[in-house]
């Protein structure tokens, strides 16, 4: 009898046994990657080419809407859809088994050729995962709904045959039981691989400096509640890249490779060989082009690295200006990442640097550790390679780097910028006296000026803290005698060349936003 009732009971039936061979195939391809490569689990490969082929303008709506928790979102969203999947192929195999337990080994070859497709796929390993997950779930589906067809044979859906009911649930439990201990194990593995790292970088210790940063000037800082303190902690600063696990890179076994076209001597750095070398220390206001006005993805650290332009000088390196053959360096990270900056840039005088120490310790590990690139006045996808582990030198008429690829400019100097940080947006000062305070930024430039506009008013100059360096966010501040009634506050900075922050709206793409800040408060 096809009652109502036993179709609805058929396809929960066949639905749970689809969730639980997708989680099999999952857990036991978490296993096989904490076995043999961590980085190739299914969902961060898929992820992975998610990222890869996320158009600009959909990376920027993720950044916007997701922060810096867009990449949990993505990994949930796919998980989501993987069970929708699964749940269907269960359904879809208590009738057909071998159409519905065929759909897994079709996922495993989607994820096989998504962990091929990485930039830092290395072979056989890189496919492993997801097909022997895939089998497994395949294995393990044909098992259950042949299991689940008997049972559901009962005449009204309830199951006649007790045994195989008690059948399909013990199967069912074991593999509940199997499967995570699998992916628990594999989890463990995983781990386990990047404690060597960890422990690198916990028994790192720093030189000190052969050329410290002078300390802060007095007055750098602003003392207004609310405004962005002038050094980020580095538990605070704002993290952008595409890697959906963060490598765990040992310090004993990590080389940089510096080589390329005019690189007369090439040449390969341990990083002890870079520790023994002069160390400088900068305060250094790092900017992502993804950034919005006013948005979050700018942060000011003190780093301590070798001088970029030395080790270049030193492996033959001319910049074009000096009748050099390259004008693009591309880094390139562990995870495959590559960023192009004009080599000019690099050897131009400023304090590009492999940096090894960010305010006080090694770097943080989503911070590059070991070692990353560092070039004041450069946004960071064209500059801050973290992860490196490869330079080399070459022309931008030969190579677009990753996000060159992705509409992106080659070429992106940080653009002049002013931020209000206090008061918040729809902030709900009392009349009187409002002290609005934030940061300005033009490194290489430098802040020469910080003007405030209440509505459509005249431009006021706010009091500028004292610069730390052209390299560093400058932090300003106003009085205002705030009236009651609803305000719009906008910001504009002028940088030491004379140029003036234009109003001019842009969007992050292709190289940097650019427009004014404005906070709306009511005053009350
Ligand atoms: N290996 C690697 N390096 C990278 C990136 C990346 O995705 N992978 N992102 C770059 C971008 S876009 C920026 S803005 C900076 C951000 O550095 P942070 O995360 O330390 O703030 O790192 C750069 N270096
Ligand atoms: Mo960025």
């Amino acid at each position: 009898m096809n009652s109502f009732r036993s179709i609805l009971s058929r396809t929960a039936l066949g639905a749970a046994a689809g969730l639980l061979a997708g989680f099999t195939a999952l857990a036991v391809a978490e296993l096989v990657a904490g076995l043999f490569r961590p980085a190739a689990g299914p969902v961060t490969v898929v992820g992975g080419a998610v990222i890869d082929r996320t158009p600009a303008a959909v990376k920027d709506f993720a950044i916007r809407t997701f922060g810096e928790n867009d990449k949990t979102v993505l990994q949930l969203g796919i998980l989501v859809v993987l069970a929708v999947i699964a749940a269907g192929l269960g359904v879809l195999a208590l009738r057909y088994r071998w159409a519905g337990a065929s759909g897994f080994p079709l996922f495993g070859l989607v994820g096989a050729a998504a962990a091929l497709s990485r930039p830092d796929a290395g072979g056989a390993a890189d496919v492993l995962p997801s097909l022997v997950g895939a089998a497994a779930g395949a294995v393990l589906l044909c098992f259950l709904a042949g299991k689940a067809a008997a049972v559901s044979g009962g005449t009204d859906g309830t199951g006649g045959d007790g045994w195989d009911r008690r059948g399909f649930l013990v199967l069912a439990g074991a593999g509940v039981v199997g499967a995570t201990s699998a992916g628990l194990l594999g989890r463990y593995l995983t781990g386990r691989q990047s404690q060597g790292a960890v422990a690198s970088r916990n028994t790192l210790v720093l030189p000190a400096p052969t050329s410290p940063a002078p300390p802060v000037p007095g007055g750098t800082r602003v003392k207004a509640a609310g405004i962005t303190p002038f050094t980020t902690p580095n538990k605070d600063f704002y993290r952008v890249d595409t890697a959906l696990v963060v490598p765990k890179v040992d310090a004993g076994t990590w080389r940089l490779r510096i080589h390329g076209t005019g690189v007369s001597r090439a040449r390969t750095f341990t990083l002890e060989d870079l520790l023994a070398r002069p160390l400088i220390e900068r305060d250094v206001t790092l900017t992502c082009v993804s950034n919005e006005v006013g948005g979050p993805y700018v942060g000011n650290a003190r780093w301590l690295g070798v001088r970029l332009s030395d080790l270049l000088a030193e492996c033959g390196v001319k910049p074009p200006s000096k009748g050099g053959a390259a004008d693009q360096l591309v880094a390139r990270s562990v995870d495959g990442m590559t960023l192009g900056s004009p080599v000019e840039d690099v050897m131009d005088g400023r304090d590009a640097m492999l940096a090894v120490g960010m305010n006080g310790e090694p770097l943080p590990f989503d911070h590059g550790f070991p070692v990353r690139m560092l070039v004041p006045g450069l946004y960071g996808y064209v500059s801050a390679c973290k992860w490196i582990e490869d330079i080399e030198l070459t022309t931008f008429d030969a190579y677009d780097a990753y996000w060159v690829k992705r509409k992106w400019a080659r070429r992106a100097p940080i653009k002049t910028q002013s931020r209000i940080d206090t008061p918040k947006p729809f902030a709900r000062p009392a009349a009187g006296t409002v002290t609005v305070a934030g940061v300005a930024w033009a490194q290489r430039r430098g802040i020469t000026r910080v003007q405030v506009r209440v509505d459509d008013g005249l431009w006021q100059d706010a009091d500028l803290a004292v610069q730390d360096t052209v390299d560093t966010w400058r932090q300003w501040s106003y009085r205002w005698q705030a009236t009651p009634g609803g305000h719009n506050l906008t910001v504009r900075a002028t940088d030491a060349t004379g140029q003036v922050q234009t109003e001019q709206r842009t969007r992050t793409v292709p190289d940097g936003a650019s427009g004014w800040h404005s906070v709306f408060v009511t005053v009350t």
